[in-house]
C-alpha cells in the first residue's frame, strides 16, 4: 500500500489521528457520452480492475452482463497490493507501458495526490483516466455502449432509479465502505463503531430480501451488483485482507448468495459477537 503526494510515491499508510478510515473522493469523474469529450466507441476504453476489490468487481459484473467484453478491454492487476500499490505482476502493461498503477495515475495527472485505486477507466486515445469511480463506471457501461453490448439488459431503469439510489446509499455507507472502516481502523472505538453499523445494515438488508429475491424490483439491478458483492467481500477478501469477519456472516452470506429468503444459520447469540483477527491473534468482541 502507498499513495501519491504531488506526484511522488510514498509507500505505507497515512493514518488519521482518531484511527478512523477516511475514504478519499474519486478524482477522475469525466463521462463517456455521445458528442462529449469521450464519445462511446468500441475498443477505445480499457478497464483496470482487481479481482480482490468489490468496487472493481461490480464494474466487471456489469461489463459481463452487458456483454461488453469485446468492446471494452480489461486488465486485471496482480492480486497483491504491497509497497508499490497495484502492479502488473512484474510485467509492463502493454496499453500504458507502465509497471505500476500509480504510474498510470501520474501519466493522467502528473501532480496527483491520493491513492491509486481500481477500478480505472482508461482512454487509449487521449491516454488519460476518464473515470475512477465505480458507481459512475457501471452507469456508463450500462448505458453508453449499447451499440456493441446487450441493450435488453438495463441495470439502472429510470422508473427504479430513485429506489436504487436510496438502497445504494445504505449499502455504500454502512456496508461497502463499512467493511473498509472496520478493517482499516487503527483504534478500537473506530473499529467498533464501523463494525456494528455494518452488521446493523446487513440485518436491515436481510429483512428487505425477506420479501423478494432482489434488493430492488423484480430483477437484478445496480444495487444487486453492489449488494451481492458485499457479503463476499466481508466473508472472503475482508476476512483475509482487512480483518472484519464476524460469526454472523455465514447466514447473511447464504441469504444474499441465494438471492431468496433464507433464515440465518447462525444462532442469534453468535451475531452479538465479532471475532477480529489481527496479526495472527483472534479476539472476540461482544456487544453490550
Ligand atoms: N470510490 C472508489 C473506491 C475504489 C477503491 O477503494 N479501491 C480500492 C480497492 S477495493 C483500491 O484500489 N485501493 C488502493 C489504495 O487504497 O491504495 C470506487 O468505488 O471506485
Amino acid at each position: 500500500m502507498g499513495y501519491l503526494l504531488k506526484g511522488r510515491w510514498h509507500p505505507g499508510r497515512r493514518d488519521n489521528h482518531d484511527g478512523a478510515f477516511v475514504r478519499q473522493s474519486s478524482t477522475f469523474r469525466d463521462s463517456i457520452s455521445a458528442g462529449g469529450r469521450y464519445p462511446p466507441a468500441a475498443r477505445r476504453y480499457r478497464l483496470y480492475v482487481s479481482l480482490a476489490c468489490p468496487w472493481a468487481s461490480r464494474a466487471i459484473i456489469v461489463r459481463k452482463l452487458k456483454k461488453l467484453e469485446a468492446a471494452v478491454s480489461m486488465t486485471v492487476v496482480h492480486p497483491d497490493m504491497l509497497e508499490n500499490g497495484w502492479t502488473f505482476g512484474g510485467e509492463v502493461d502493454a496499453t500504458t507501458g507502465r509497471h505500476f498503477l500509480y504510474e498510470v495515475y501520474r501519466d493522467a495527472a502528473p501532480g496527483f495526490s491520493g491513492h491509486a485505486t481500481v477500478p480505472v477507466l482508461w482512454d487509449t486515445e487521449t491516454r488519460t483516466i476518464v473515470n475512477n469511480e465505480s458507481s459512475d463506471i457501471i452507469r456508463m457501461l450500462n448505458r453508453e455502449f449499447d451499440e456493441w453490448g446487450d441493450p435488453s439488459v438495463d441495470l439502472y431503469p429510470d422508473d427504479l432509479a430513485a429506489e436504487i439510489d436510496a438502497v445504494n446509499g445504505e449499502i455504500y455507507g454502512a456496508v461497502n465502505n463499512g467493511v473498509y472502516r472496520a478493517g482499516f481502523a487503527t483504534k478500537e472505538t473506530a473499529y467498533h463503531d464501523a463494525v456494528w453499523k455494518l452488521f446493523d445494515a446487513l440485518e436491515r438488508i436481510e429483512s428487505r430480501l425477506a420479501d423478494g429475491r432482489f434488493l430492488v424490483g423484480a430483477a437484478l439491478h445496480g444495487s444487486g451488483c453492489g449488494g451481492y458483492l458485499l457479503p463476499l467481500s466481508v466473508s472472503t477478501s475482508s476476512t483475509i485482507r482487512i480483518s472484519s469477519a464476524t460469526s454472523g456472516i455465514c447466514g447473511t452470506t447464504r441469504t444474499f448468495g441465494a438471492g431468496s429468503r433464507t433464515s440465518t444459520n447462525c444462532p442469534a447469540s453468535a451475531r452479538r459477537s465479532i471475532s477480529c483477527t489481527s496479526s495472527g491473534t483472534t479476539t472476540e468482541v461482544r456487544r453490550g
